[in-house]
């Protein structure tokens, strides 16, 4: 790789090349300048948000001085770099992690007092990037944090959507859906009008004959879309490694097609057609373990599949190695189904453009992609229909008919006896119309296929997988437990536990290796150490406290204990559970005396999470939860015994104030239902106690913290297919304080019941799919068993401090090490020593 400026004048470069600021001057300096000259403001009309675009500026080019300098060193490097493929990055806030990452935010806050402003008010004025839904998204970027933290080159390539998940309001207690328009001012991206890839849909297959007499087929005629690439620099923590995050946005292709229209006076349609085109990027879906067929969907996933491909593939060609080296210089991990295409687009690149043979081009493909399963939730799992795919990719069909044929062919003579086994791992579902079946697909085009916790890894090779399991061998299947980033899910969250743990560990160590945090154990008895932790907890508390004065308008307690549920609403996280199990609570105090209420340990329930604008029952059960809370929190009966809050929009920013500040939090699945849940380990980190259901990483968190310290409930995984068989064809009588509650519900006492009677008889007379009955006398009498266990506050810190010092395992940054070593066989490549 040359570089552009010939050698004798690099040295009058390099004088110039800037070299960021070190003290709080020299930062006020950068920031007022951007103020000024970038954002063309003054001393006059300098609000917050342009001094927090004036800090994000000043940041940013110390980010991009090491970003360039890392994209230099991985290009000179040339070795194995890993693609991220994610639909998703839920990344929240840059500014403050920027600041961290770097370790300057001390001088930054200086540099701010300095100029009349606060810290704090200056970081909340950005919007958070929220590209993703719940879990998944969010995983993607705290893997990228690890990332680029540990040294990987690694790059992520996602979609820029115009609008992230929509903002929540709750209006008379109801789900609203407003637009998320995030891009009015972003200065974390930059645009590479220069990289564009053009992208092809529709159109026909043709077959020629080559020279050779080979049939070629080729994909012809439809239309194309441009591909242009936003690039968004990824920090690494105290390192200069600065990765690359590629986002695609679409526009219409600038042909002469489109010239031709506008010149001959068809503005209008000229414009249609570029509406249509940037359609595509325009927005994020947003169902959470939901597949819904829509066609706009699967553009966006070619869309994003072929531009990503075509960028990879055109920087492998650089390095002028021969294909069969590919394998051994990139690995794509596919973030659950939504990228598989990238497995038909890389083998039609190799055998339609590049010309190999099919074998050839198969085994390279089938050595790149490593494919990570989040869910066995039918209705999450992908599948497409023939006909809308044959339209859009009709070449893809095809290749995706010869994968299909060449993997039964392989299972026939494998397991000649068992008949069934071809329709069963089938690409092709023979339905009508006739299905694709996404997971198989990635299934067979990668060489790991891994869950995302033990129970989850093990749960995928015993349903959805199992006949995979035999055709490929168990070795095919591996588990790599989720992580969360410590960086920002501490140190950021939470700066001064972060503070109070360096000051114990001798330094901030245990952000890079979470493992050192099990030291913390010689502290459990220090009482100096206890009672500062308790009043950290307290603080983080207050400030909850008071945010949810401002939010919601009602005070609560600080001293209460803070129980809470935040993610998406769905179902089988069983936010209903929990909001019954609240009722329940609310009419055993109504039974008591003024006294008994006294001596209640009082209760805060706080909810948050969005609903998928479509799916009624999870937003019937937002309805129910501000109508008990409308009721309950004006009770006088009750006081501060029990309050019910639930918290509009939740989103990353709002859960680095909600996760340092919970007692206790809800983790309580239907067992087998959820594949890991990252919230728990953040909660957990965070000094907070958890409630949950044997199910996904749950079951690991109780190894490593200890059975003394959760509070497990519920029915087991292997229970779960028994007991709703049970519902449906046995005997079956509800729980008899459930029917208590239900009572409660329609004898009006949170307003019409009518609201509510679909949630209601979907126990009663639908089979109860989730198990709420089932589980209820076990859920409320471990709510009791917390009660009295926060009685005993001694313990209770124990238990906290313990969970904290016990947490070192679910750091994402051996998530990272783990598929570097078992999947993606990459090595860490340190920055380069400055000469
Ligand atoms: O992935 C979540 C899992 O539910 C959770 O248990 C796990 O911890 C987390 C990370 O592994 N899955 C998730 O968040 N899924 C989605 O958000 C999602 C989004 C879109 C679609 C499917 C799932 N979709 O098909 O459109």
């Amino acid at each position: 790789v040359e570089a552009s400026i010939p050698e004798p004048q690099r040295a009058a470069w390099k004088k110039f090349t800037p070299k960021g600021f070190t003290t709080p001057e020299e930062f006020e300096k950068e920031c007022v300048r951007h103020i000024e000259t970038t954002l063309a403001r003054s001393l006059y009309n300098c609000d917050e948000f342009a001094t927090y675009a004036g800090t994000a500026l000043a940041f940013r080019d110390r980010l991009v001085l090491d970003w360039n300098k890392t994209q230099q060193n991985q290009t000179f490097a040339d070795q194995k770099r890993v693609y991220y493929l994610s639909l998703e990055f839920l990344m929240g806030r840059a500014l403050d992690n920027a600041m961290l990452n770097v370790g300057m935010k001390d001088v930054a806050a200086k540099g701010l007092s300095e100029l009349g402003f606060r810290m704090e008010d200056i970081v909340s004025q950005e919007h958070d990037a929220a590209l993703g839904n719940g879990g998944l998204g969010r995983l993607a970027a705290c893997f990228l944090d690890s990332l680029a933290s540990l040294n990987y080159p690694a790059w992520g390539y996602g979609l820029r959507y115009r609008y992230g998940i929509f903002k929540q309001e709750i209006v008379d207690g109801y789900q609203v859906e407003v637009p998320d328009y995030w891009l009015d001012f972003n200065p974390w991206e930059f645009a590479r009008h220069d990289i564009t890839v053009d992208i092809q849909f529709y159109g026909h297959v043709s077959k020629y004959q080559d020279d050779n007499g080979t049939s070629i087929s080729v994909w012809e005629g439809g239309e194309i879309v441009q591909a242009v690439a936003y690039d968004v620099p990824v920090p690494g923590y105290q390192t200069e490694n600065t990765n690359n995050l590629r986002l695609w946005a679409s526009k219409a292709a600038s042909g002469e097609f489109d010239f031709q229209k506008f010149n001959s006076g068809e503005y209008e349609s000229s414009v249609a057609d570029q509406q249509r085109a940037e359609t595509i990027s325009a927005v994020l879906y947003p169902n959470d373990n939901l597949e819904r067929g829509k066609e706009l969907r699967l553009k966006q996933q070619y869309f994003w599949c072929a531009a990503s491909l075509y960028d990879i593939v055109r920087r492998f060609k650089k390095t002028k190695r021969s294909w069969k080296d590919f394998p051994t210089q990139v690995a794509i991990q596919l973030n659950d189904t939504h990228p598989t295409l990238a497995i038909p687009e890389l083998q039609r690149i190799l055998v339609d453009q590049e010309g190999l043979d099919w074998e050839e081009a198969w085994s390279i493909v089938s050595k790149t992609f490593g494919y990570t399963n989040h869910t066995v939730l039918p209705e999450a799992l992908e599948k497409w229909s023939v006909p809308l795919f044959q339209h859009l990719l009709p070449r893809h069909l095809q290749i995706i008919y010869d994968i299909n044929l060449n993997f039964l062919h392989y299972v026939e003579r494998t397991f000649p006896k068992d008949r069934d086994m071809l329709s069963r791992v089938s690409i092709i579902e023979e339905s009508n119309p006739k299905m694709i079946r996404m997971a198989f697909l990635a299934l067979i085009g990668s060489h790991k296929v891994n869950g995302v916790a033990e129970l989850h890894s093990d749960l995928i090779k015993t349903t959805i997988f199992k006949d995979f399991v035999k055709v490929f061998g168990p070795d095919k299947f591996t588990n790599v437990t989720n992580g969360i980033t410590p960086r920002r899910w501490l140190h950021q969250a939470n700066p001064r536990l972060s503070e109070l743990i360096a000051s114990k560990l001798g330094g901030h160590e245990f952000l890079k290796d979470l493992t050192l945090l099990h030291k913390l154990e010689n502290y459990v008895d220090d009482k100096e150490f206890r009672k500062e932790f308790q009043e950290i907890k307290y603080a983080n508390k207050v400030r909850l406290a008071k945010h949810i004065k401002e939010a919601n308008g009602v005070s609560v307690n600080p001293s209460a204990l803070f129980d809470v549920q935040v993610k998406r609403i769905h179902e089988y996280k069983r936010q209903q559970l929990n909001i019954f199990g609240v009722i329940h609570r609310y009419l055993a105090i109504k039974a008591m005396s003024p006294e008994e209420r006294k001596k209640l340990v009082p209760r805060v329930s706080i909810f948050g999470g969005k609903a998928a604008p479509g799916y009624w029952m999870a937003k019937t059960v937002i309805h129910l939860i501000n109508q008990v809370g409308k009721v309950v929190n004006n009770d006088k009966d009750v006081g501060d015994a029990l309050k019910v809050i639930f918290l509009e929009d939740y989103n990353v920013s709002k859960a680095e104030i909600i996760t340092p500040a919970s007692d206790i939090s809800e983790h309580i699945s239907t067992a087998g239902t959820e594949a890991s849940g990252t919230s728990n380990m953040k909660f957990c980190l965070n000094g907070g106690l958890i409630i949950g259901t044997c199910d996904g990483a749950n079951i690991e968190i109780t190894r490593e913290i200890g059975e003394n310290n959760i509070f497990l409930f519920g029915n087991l995984a292997e229970d779960v297919e028994d007991l709703r068989h049970s519902h449906l064809y046995g005997t079956y009588t509800l729980d008899s304080s459930l029917q208590a509650v239900f009572d409660a519900i329609s004898d009006g006492m949170f307003g019409d019941a009518s609201h509510f009677s679909a949630l209601v008889n979907g126990i009663v007379e639908h089979g109860d799919y989730y198990l709420v009955s089932d589980d209820f006398a076990s859920y409320c009498k471990t709510q009791d068993l917390i009660d009295e266990a926060y009685k005993n506050q001694e313990e209770w810190w124990t238990k906290c401090i313990t969970t904290v010092a016990r947490m070192g395992f679910f750091s994402s940054d051996r998530c990272i090490d783990e598929y570097a070593e078992m999947i993606w066989n990459v090595e860490p490549l340190p920055p380069k020593q400055e000469q």
